[in-house]
């Protein structure tokens, strides 16, 4: 199987698990668009019935609705069923590294607020210690003082071997490089590791968010109720 077969069957694995009248979690990325497309197709015919859906994006949020998934806000539904979402890496303790579509504070927020939390990835996903992919940590901030949060940031990791921090640009049409703005307003840090992260996760989480302008990091310790894998054979292995 390709790598994006690979997400489809994984992404349908997890849609096993909708009941009908949940409130769902929708996830943001190119995995998760499998599971919106699943969804849909089983409204659609009837198979699932009574479906809130609470969008992680924007994109997920335009994606949803050309697809006619009733949505709803997090405000409405502080108590979320079920959320499925892909990741950009997950360890062998199930932690997460997620964000490198700009989307981590609203995914953070909505699947923290989720009774299960289920987990879409292809094989690729899998690593031995985050960060090991050598791609990035997303890390969400104000714009506010951006170069003196880059400073503080590059202050935690400044022993760190192989570490580099960088603000998350896009070109423009007209080729102008600017900084990339999540759906909140805010920019992101990309910090890379290239040995991955050699440090305690829960200590680095609370050295990054004790930086003032700091809004959230990419890292999702010990929230993934679930991990589903599917690998280029067509095998799934469901990790719990
Ligand atoms: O940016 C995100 O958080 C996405 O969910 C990411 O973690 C997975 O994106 P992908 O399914 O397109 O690889």
């Amino acid at each position: 199987l390709s790598q994006d077969e690979q997400k489809r069957v994984a992404a349908y694995r997890a849609v096993d698990f909708v009941q009908s009248g949940m409130v769902l979690g929708l996830g943001t990325g190119s995995t998760a668009v499998h599971a919106l497309d699943r969804i849909a197709d089983l409204l659609r015919r009837g198979v699932l019935h009574d479906i809130v859906g609470i969008p992680t994006s924007k994109q997920t949020e335009s994606i949803a609705r050309a697809l006619k998934i009733p949505l709803s806000d997090l405000d409405a539904h502080p108590v979320i069923d079920l959320s499925i979402d892909g990741a950009d890496e997950v360890d062998p303790f199930l932690n997460l590294v997620k964000g490198r579509g700009g989307s981590l504070l609203r995914e953070k927020m909505i699947e923290g607020a989720t009774k299960k939390f289920i987990v879409i990835v292809d094989e690729s996903k899998m690593v031995g210690r985050l960060g090991g992919s050598g791609l990035a940590v997303p890390v969400e901030i104000v714009p506010f003082g951006w170069s003196y949060t880059l400073s503080k940031l590059k202050a935690l990791f400044e022993l760190e071997r192989g570490f580099n921090a960088k603000l998350r640009t896009r070109v423009e049409e007209d080729g102008k490089e600017v900084p990339f703005v999540t759906d909140n307003g805010n920019y992101i840090i990309d910090l890379y590791f290239e040995n991955g992260i050699e440090r305690d996760l829960g200590m680095l989480s609370d050295s990054l968010l004790r930086i003032v302008g700091v809004a959230e990091h990419g890292m999702f310790l010990g929230m993934a109720t679930s991990v589903i894998v599917a690998n280029k054979d067509g095998e799934i292995t469901v990790i719990n």
